[in-house]
């Protein structure tokens, strides 16, 4: 079910427990911004996501309380992951949904990054 992208923050949502140790992740890099860790159910040969370490609902929470030390901290953190998993050549997809209308489903903020083959046209 959507969440909303604005609200209270919920400290028990599963990328928290994810980001706390509760639970396990596939980790794939982690700076003192960001944890990035594979998807549970992939879209795409390669599909990470990458969470900030601070609690954001949502991208909408994530833009207008985070310091442009930490958004910038965030996306560079995204670029380095890319690279480093090769994507950068052939290209890849970077997005978030933010609130309802876009589906998010996980209510910490987080970037989806996709890539390994040519991805459908977006939107979809
Ligand atoms: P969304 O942007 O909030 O819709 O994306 C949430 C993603 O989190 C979605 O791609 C799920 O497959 C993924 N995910 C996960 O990797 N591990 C989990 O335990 C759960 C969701 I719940």
């Amino acid at each position: 079910m959507a969440v909303h992208g604005t609200g209270s923050y919920d400290p028990d949502n599963i990328f928290a427990k994810i980001l706390r140790g509760d639970i396990p992740c596939k980790k794939v890099f982690e700076n003192e911004w960001v944890l990035a860790f594979h998807d549970i159910a992939p879209k795409a040969p390669v599909h990470v996501l990458i969470i900030p370490k601070k609690a954001y609902v949502s991208f909408i929470d994530f833009s207008k309380n985070a310091s442009v030390e930490e958004i910038a901290g965030v996306m560079q953190s995204a670029g380095r992951i890319a690279a480093d998993l090769h994507l950068e050549q052939a290209g890849y997809r970077l997005i978030t949904n933010a609130g309802q209308n876009a589906g998010q489903e996980v209510p910490h903020f987080h970037l989806h990054l996709m890539g390994g083959k040519a991805l459908p046209a977006f939107p979809a």
